[in-house]
């Protein structure tokens, strides 16, 4: 294939890749409205390099014209989670959407491969419509915890480095890396509700004092900067108490005041 062939041949797969980091980014912005914890911590995307298509093609004899059919990560979603348990949670979620299909799942959590790599992964069919019509691309999703994929992405390194020959010293090492990455897993596991609990009332803290700051100067804009200021003065002195009943009390009472100079604003 000639390089304006290849071009033209990644076009839908870059906009799957565009297309699925932004719906996966959605869940994380409507966690965090809600102040709720996310189950997706991050996500990346990439489409494969020509190299790496070669490469796979070569070492699986697969012919030129079935590379779409026979390779499955030409478009790779890896999505990171916190905690072992927002897996299942982000597989579910793949699983019910109506613009995703799943073809094929791989659990190498429940069964770790000989390397010792742990990682969910999913195979979808993802509708791009493009503007000669629409095509259905497969997309790779990969699941994984940060401690897998720390882990995964230095034994890639190392494979890459020692073309897959890594040396046994360093084989035993990386090996024993992957034990402690999943004791890591295991370990958060059991703390898991108190840092959810955490987090969630971090976020909150954020949230409130967003919402005020934003109703304070929605109500005193231009008008009363004596009482804006006085206003604000308040809520840092609430925040810097760490007083969360204080300043749920303090966001309710400008709710109001921000409610009632609306109805005031269109009465005039
Ligand atoms: P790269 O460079 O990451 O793109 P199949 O889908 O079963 O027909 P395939 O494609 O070999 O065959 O699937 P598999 O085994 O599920 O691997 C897909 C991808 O998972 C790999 O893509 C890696 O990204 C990752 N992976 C699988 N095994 C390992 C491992 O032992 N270590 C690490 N670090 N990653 C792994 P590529 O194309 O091999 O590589």
């Amino acid at each position: 294939m000639e390089i304006r062939q290849w071009r033209e041949f990644f076009i839908p797969y870059e906009e799957g890749v565009r297309e699925l980091q932004t719906k996966f980014n959605n869940v994380i912005t409507e966690c965090n409205k809600k102040g709720e914890h996310s189950p997706i911590e991050t996500i990346t995307g990439r489409v494969k390099e020509i190299s790496s298509i070669l490469e796979k093609i070569n070492n699986k004899q697969i012919p030129f014209d079935k590379i779409e059919e026979e390779i499955n990560d030409i478009a790779g979603i890896r999505i990171i989670c916190q905690f072992s348990e927002d897996i299942k949670k982000v597989a579910q979620l793949v699983r019910e959407r109506q613009d995703m299909k799943v073809i094929k799942e791989n659990d190498y959590i429940s069964e770790r491969k000989s390397s010792g790599y742990r990682s969910y992964h999913m195979i979808i069919l993802y509708p791009v419509h493009m503007a000669s019509g629409t095509r259905e691309i497969k997309v790779e999703i990969q699941i994984r915890t940060m401690a897998m994929n720390l882990w995964a992405t230095i034994e890639h390194s190392l494979r890459y480095k020692y073309h897959g020959d890594i040396p046994q010293v360093i084989h035993e090492r990386i090996t024993n890396a992957a034990e402690a990455a999943f004791q890591l897993d295991q370990e958060m596991s059991h703390i898991r509700s108190e840092i959810i609990e955490a987090q969630e009332a971090f976020r909150e803290k954020a949230n409130l004092a967003a919402d005020v700051i934003t109703n304070i100067q929605n109500i005193y804009l231009g008008s009363e900067k004596i009482a804006m200021m006085e206003a604000q003065a308040e809520l840092i002195e609430i925040i810097k108490s760490d007083d969360m009943d204080k300043l749920r009390k303090f966001s309710e009472e400008i709710d109001n005041v921000a409610e009632h100079h609306k109805l005031q604003s269109i009465s005039h």
